[in-house]
């Protein structure tokens, strides 16, 4: 494809489409009404309240009309991505002008009264948000939390080998931790099975009140920095829109010219050794084409030009006029009819079709959503001929289930694993058993499982394995993110915006719903034997709950068979947030398959082979469990109960689904206020044992009636390297605190609770001589097993 000079008359049409998509940005943030400035300006024609950003808009204008171009010229399957999503009134113009808009919300039509609706709808209490929000027709990515732009067009190209997928940085987003880190990702990128990202990095100077660092480094270590990080940038650089509009035309041909370049010689010539991708640099002044003075200062080409740079003119009317002329030298009659359509002539220049940035069907990926193959995952179910046999490790158990999901999906090329370095760590070794890690870096003999295509993605950061499988996620594929759990915190404010992005897509009939974003949380804080204090942090759950119901999900498999049943439900499930915390050391397992199958689908329930209050009107004391550390530390407390207190009534009732204990008003999940009270008494103490910060509990159930007789255990901030016991003895979450804390709330246990307590206390007493002398636990817990034949089940 020989990059050819642009035409003079396709330039003039091209930059009075830039004109009219900039028109259009300023008269959403500004005007209610009189959209095409057929009367002279007024102040009720206006906005009582100015929002929005119009720094980036035109830069992202000006973009947008080249790529255009680019996809009409080249046929390419392109999606727009924008980093500094603030821009929002940039990408509304663009897919009203090319049409998306309208066909999606058929109010907002390609006239007047459209135009109308459309300027006032923008930043308008029940209008649309000021950013790329979901409700943006073409966009997967909001860009309100700067950083993840690039991470998000690498997920988004992934097993899409015709994609490209065009990335706006900001200067400033560039900054971001998330996003320096993100341009490794070319190391990944397989230029055979994958698409391609091209970064165009906006280089507008500023921030909201800062100069940017990329802006102000020498253009030579600018350079030397992207070129180092495995890039070829092509710069356009300048003002003067005469000579900006063919250097973005050479630059968009000669970056699709390489990308294609590249492409064949990998999938055509058997290339195999990673060249530089391209990318543009646009260096342009920020807010070009506004105000050059406002109030006698500088506004573009300056900071002072990020948001509304001509302020509130219904007060000031000497603003008045400067808004007017701002908006007039768009020249509006030109680029409108009578009827307020973007004129023929320009609108041909917008692609057609799925063609449409706005209508490409990558950008509302469940359109193309497919369900996974799955195994049946019964199929690889642990024998459990009784109750607390000894397992190898859940996660471990869990590595052959994903590795036949990955092997059966290998096809369709739709179903990956993310994550930071951890996923032998996690447990799932299997996984390589059927694929590698994708690494386009160079291999040396003695690594392991890494190849240039692979399933498994790895690189040793949490922003980028989270932006990448959001990216995979929005345009209609599956994934699983490994983690430890503690720091899984890292991204605490990704899936914040993943979260949001999922409640308000939900209510927009035309977006399709996407494949649940699903978390295993291994290698959790009660087992960080290795790693000790920093690595204890079960946080994220609190973290995720806070929202919404209908979009986050919450799972404490007990055992591995428990794993298994929800694993393969979270595979199934849409539009969800899923997080599994599970355990990788040999642990007791407790449910067969068919029973986990029962227990997951219930989510909570009672353990009647545990419990011994099936005869008795009520239980004397209800032992809840949640999570797999604390379900042992349960289990074990109940046999010495059952044990010293025989005649003692105790119920075991065990929870997967955290989200059952909220009530049903709140989390579809909730158990209605009975089914609580019958499983949880309405005045009986419950001692409740939890994975993670006790107040979590006291908080899901805080209305439920039986709440004041209430007792929760779980991490309180106490750890170090110790013994797996010790670090539930340091939290008061073992065995002996959770029968002296029964004892203590069943004072009609008289004098032999008394002893026992007693007893337990000399117990804990001689477990802390005992590890500090041997360094493990003592063989009674070591060994402990759930007694044999306790009950039928
Ligand atoms: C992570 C994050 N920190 C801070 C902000 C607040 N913020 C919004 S816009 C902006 C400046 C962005 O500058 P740049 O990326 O250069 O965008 P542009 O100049 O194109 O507006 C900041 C700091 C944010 N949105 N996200
Ligand atoms: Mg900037």
């Amino acid at each position: 494809m020989p990059t050819r000079a642009p035409d003079a008359e396709l330039i003039a049409r091209m930059d009075a489409y830039w004109r009219a998509a900039n028109y259009l940005s300023v008269a959403q943030i500004y005007l209610l009404d009189n959209p095409l400035l057929r009367e002279p300006l007024a102040p009720e024609h206006l906005k009582p309240t100015l929002l929005g950003h119009w720094g980036t808009t035109p830069g992202q204008n000006f973009i947008y009309v080249h790529l255009n171009r680019a996809i009409r010229e080249h046929d390419l399957d392109m999606i727009y991505l924008s980093g500094p999503g603030h821009g929002g009134p940039a990408l509304v113009a663009n897919t009203y002008l090319e049409g998306t808009y309208p066909e999606i919300y058929p109010d907002i039509s390609a006239d007047e009264a459209g135009l109308r609706k459309l300027c006032r709808q923008f930043s308008f209490p029940g209008g649309i948000p000021s950013h790329v929000s979901p409700e943006c027709p073409g966009s997967i990515h909001e860009g309100g939390e700067l950083g993840y732009s690039l991470s998000h067009a690498f997920g988004a190209v992934l097993d899409n080998p015709q994609l490209v997928a065009a990335c706006v940085i900001g200067d400033g987003e560039a900054e971001t931790g998330p996003l320096a880190t993100s341009w490794h990702s070319v190391q990944f990128l397989n230029p055979r099975t994958d698409g391609a990202v091209l970064p165009i990095l906006h280089l507008n100077g500023y921030k909201i009140a800062n100069p940017t660092i990329l802006a102000r480094i020498p253009r030579a270590q600018l350079e030397q920095l992207l070129r180092g990080l495995g890039w070829a940038p092509l710069f356009v650089e300048g003002e003067d829109t005469s000579l900006m509009h063919p250097a973005m035309f050479v630059a968009v041909d000669e970056a699709v010219r390489s990308i294609r370049d590249i492409q064949r010689r990998w999938r055509e010539g058997g290339e195999r050794v990673p060249s530089p991708w391209p990318m543009i640099v646009l260096r342009s002044p920020k807010g070009w084409t506004g105000p050059a003075m406002v109030d006698g200062l500088p506004n573009t080409g300056t900071f002072r030009s990020h948001q509304v740079p001509v302020s509130d003119p219904r007060r000031f009317p000497a603003h008045l006029p400067v808004l007017e002329n701002w908006l007039r030298s768009y020249r509006p009659e030109e680029l409108f009819d009578a009827g307020g359509r973007l004129r023929p002539e320009l609108a041909e220049l917008a692609p057609r079709g799925d063609r449409r940035m706005g209508a490409n069907p990558h950008a509302n990926g469940g359109r193309l959503l497919r369900d996974l193959r799955l195994p049946d995952f019964r199929q690889f179910a642990v024998p459990v001929p009784e109750p607390g046999v000894l397992g190898r490790g859940d996660t471990h158990l869990l590595g052959p289930f994903l590795r036949e999901v990955v092997r059966m999906n290998a096809e369709s090329g739709n179903f990956r694993i993310f994550g930071p370095d951890e996923t032998i760590s996690n447990g799932l070794e299997a996984v390589f058993e059927a694929t590698d890690r994708q690494w386009l870096a160079p291999i040396l003999p003695g690594d392991e499982s890494l190849a240039p295509s692979g399933r498994v993605m790895e690189m040793l950061s949490e922003h980028q394995c989270e932006g990448w499988l959001e990216g995979y996620l929005l345009t209609g594929r599956h994934g699983l993110f490994n983690c430890y759990e503690a720091f899984i915190h890292i991204i605490d404010s990704m899936f914040n915006q993943h979260a949001k992005w999922l409640k308000v897509s939900a209510t927009l009939p035309w977006r399709h719903r996407i494949a649940s974003l699903n978390y295993l949380l291994a290698s959790h804080v009660w087992r960080q034997d290795h790693n000790g204090f920093t690595h204890q942090d079960p946080g994220f759950i609190d973290h995720v709950v806070n929202k919404k119901a209908q979009v986050v999900r919450v799972y404490l498999p007990p055992d591995a068979n428990c794993l298994l049943s929800v694993m393969d439900h979270c595979l199934r499930s849409r539009h969800y947030v899923n997080v599994v915390i599970a355990g990788k050391h040999p642990s007791p397992q407790w449910l067969d398959m068919p029973a986990a199958v029962e227990h997951c689908t219930q989510g909570i329930g009672i353990w009647d082979w545990a419990s011994n209050d099936q005869d008795s009107a009520e239980p004397d004391v209800v032992m809840a469990c949640a999570g797999d550390v604390p379900t042992l530390e349960t289990l074990a407390a109940v046999s010495i109960l059952r044990e010293h207190l025989p005649e003692l009534c105790v119920r075991v009732v065990n929870v997967v689904d955290l989200m059952k204990l909220q009530s049903s008003s709140e989390h579809p999940h909730g158990l209605s206020d009975r089914d609580f009270d019958t499983l949880f008494t309405t005045d009986k103490p419950i001692i409740f044992a939890y994975h993670g910060y006790p107040t979590l509990i006291h908080r899901l159930t805080y209305r439920r009636r039986n709440h004041d007789n209430l007792h929760v255990r779980g991490y309180k901030e106490e750890g170090t390297v110790t013994t797996a016991f010790d670090m539930t003895v340091l939290n008061d979450l073992d065995r002996f605190h959770l029968v002296i804390d029964t004892i203590d709330r069943l004072p009609h246990t008289g004098s032999r609770g008394v002893y026992l307590k007693q007893h337990l206390q000399n117990k804990l007493v001689e477990h802390r001589h005992y590890i500090a002398e041997h360094g493990v636990d003592l063989p009674e817990v070591r060994n402990w097993k759930w007694p044999a034949g306790t009950a039928a089940r």
